[in-house]
C-alpha cells in the first residue's frame, strides 16, 4: 500500500525539530503545538462568523444555548487557554488584556517561556469576509523558574525572541512561525484537521514589486515618508518602479503576502498617531524577527525593531517591514 508520507504535519515537524537538539526539553515544541490546536478552534468559529449574526450578535445566547461571545474573546481565551494548561508557558500579555496575566500555579511557575499574543488582529473585517489573523511572539523568560513569571520577563527587547508566528485566517488557514533554524508556513487540512508543512524554508525576496501603506493618512506623514510614498510611484531605472499598492487593512493579511512575494508594509507615525498605532510586542516584534529570520528588515523609521527596549506592555511603534533591497532604498529617504 503506497502511503502519503511526504506531507509532514506541524505535529510531526516540531517533534523532527526537537530530534536535531538532543538536550531541548521539548517545551518550545509543546508550546508551538498548543498555538496550533487554539489556532484551529479558532478558525472554526472565524469560518462561521457571519452565521453568527444570522444565529445572534455577541453577547446573545445562540441556538446551542451558549453564550456568544465576540470572536476577539473567544480567540483571547482559546490562546491562553491552551498555554495555561500547558507545560511550557509561565504567563501571557494579550491585546486583550490591560496587564500581564501571570498562570502561578506549580507546572507553569517552572516553565520555560512566557508568551505574547494579538488573538484577533484587523477583527473588524470579520463583518466583510476579509482575512483576519492571530500574531504571537516566545521569550525565555529571565525570572526564577519555580516562581511566578514577572513583568520583565515580558518587557525584553524583541532581538531575545526564542519563537514568533502568526496564523492568517484567509482563503485557507495557514500558521507560519520562525525560530532562529529557520520560516515554516503549515497549510490547514481541512479533510484531517491538521496544519501541514505546505511552505518550508520560507525566505523574503530581496526586492519586490509591492508597497502598503493607508493612502488616506498621506498628508498625516513626514514628508521623508511622503518623499519614499511619492517614489514609489514613479518609475524608476534603479529599482524598478512604479511599484503597485496592495492594502488590505489587516497586518497579517498584508505582511504576509510581502513576506511571500516581496515587498515593503509601512505604518508610520501620523500627527493623530505620533508614537504610530501598531504595538510593538506582539505586532511588530513578532513580525520584525519573522521576516528577519526570512532575510528581510524591521524598523520603527530610525532602528531596528528588535532592538527597542520595551517599557510596557500595550505600547505602539511606528513599522517598515519587507524585503531588504526596498528597506535599504526607504533608508535612503528617511536617513536624509
Ligand atoms: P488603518 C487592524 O485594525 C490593524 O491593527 C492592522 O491589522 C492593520 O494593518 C492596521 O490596523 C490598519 O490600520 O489605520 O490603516 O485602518
Amino acid at each position: 500500500m503506497n502511503v502519503n508520507r511526504k506531507v509532514l504535519t506541524l505535529d510531526e515537524f516540531t517533534i523532527q525539530q526537537l530530534r536535531m537538539f538532543p538536550n531541548a526539553t521539548g517545551e518550545l515544541s509543546n508550546l508551538l503545538r498548543d498555538m496550533g490546536l487554539a489556532a484551529k478552534r479558532v478558525n472554526v468559529e472565524v469560518n462561521k462568523a457571519g452565521l453568527v449574526d444570522i444565529l445572534g450578535d455577541a453577547g446573545t445566547i445562540n441556538v446551542q444555548g451558549e453564550d456568544v461571545k465576540k470572536l476577539d474573546i473567544f480567540a483571547n481565551n482559546q490562546f491562553m487557554g491552551v498555554l495555561r494548561h500547558g507545560i511550557s508557558c509561565a504567563g501571557i500579555g494579550s491585546e486583550e488584556m490591560d496587564e500581564f496575566v501571570v498562570f502561578d500555579d506549580e507546572i507553569s511557575n517552572n516553565s520555560k517561556y512566557v508568551c505574547l499574543f494579538d488573538p484577533l488582529d484587523g477583527s473588524g473585517n470579520i463583518d466583510v469576509n476579509v482575512s483576519i489573523g492571530t500574531i504571537f511572539s516566545v521569550y525565555r523568560r529571565v525570572s526564577e523558574r519555580g516562581k511566578p513569571c514577572t513583568k520583565e520577563d515580558f518587557l525584553q527587547p524583541g532581538r531575545k525572541q526564542v519563537a514568533a508566528g502568526y496564523i492568517v485566517y484567509g482563503s485557507s488557514t495557514m500558521m507560519v512561525y520562525a525560530t532562529r533554524r529557520g520560516v515554516n508556513g503549515f497549510t490547514l487540512d481541512p479533510s484531517i484537521g491538521e496544519f501541514t508543512l505546505s511552505h518550508p524554508d520560507i525566505k523574503c525576496p530581496e526586492s519586490g514589486k509591492v508597497y502598503s501603506v493607508n493612502h488616506g493618512n498621506f498628508f498625516q506623514y513626514e514628508d521623508r515618508v511622503k518623499a519614499y510614498i511619492d517614489a514609489c510611484q514613479k518609475k524608476n531605472r534603479d529599482n524598478g518602479g512604479p511599484y503597485t499598492q496592495r492594502y488590505i487593512g489587516s497586518m497579517v493579511a498584508d505582511v504576509h503576502r510581502n513576506l511571500i512575494k516581496g515587498g515593503i508594509f509601512m505604518y508610520p507615525t501620523t500627527i493623530d498617531k505620533p508614537k504610530g498605532k501598531l504595538r510593538l510586542l506582539y505586532e511588530c516584534n513578532p513580525f520584525a524577527f519573522i521576516v528577519e529570520v526570512a532575510g528581510g528588515r524591521a524598523t520603527n523609521g530610525k532602528q531596528r525593531i528588535l532592538d527597542i527596549q520595551p517599557t510596557e506592555l500595550h505600547q505602539r511603534s511606528s513599522l517598515f517591514i519587507g524585503s531588504k533591497n526596498m528597506m535599504d532604498e526607504l533608508d535612503t529617504y528617511l536617513n536624509q
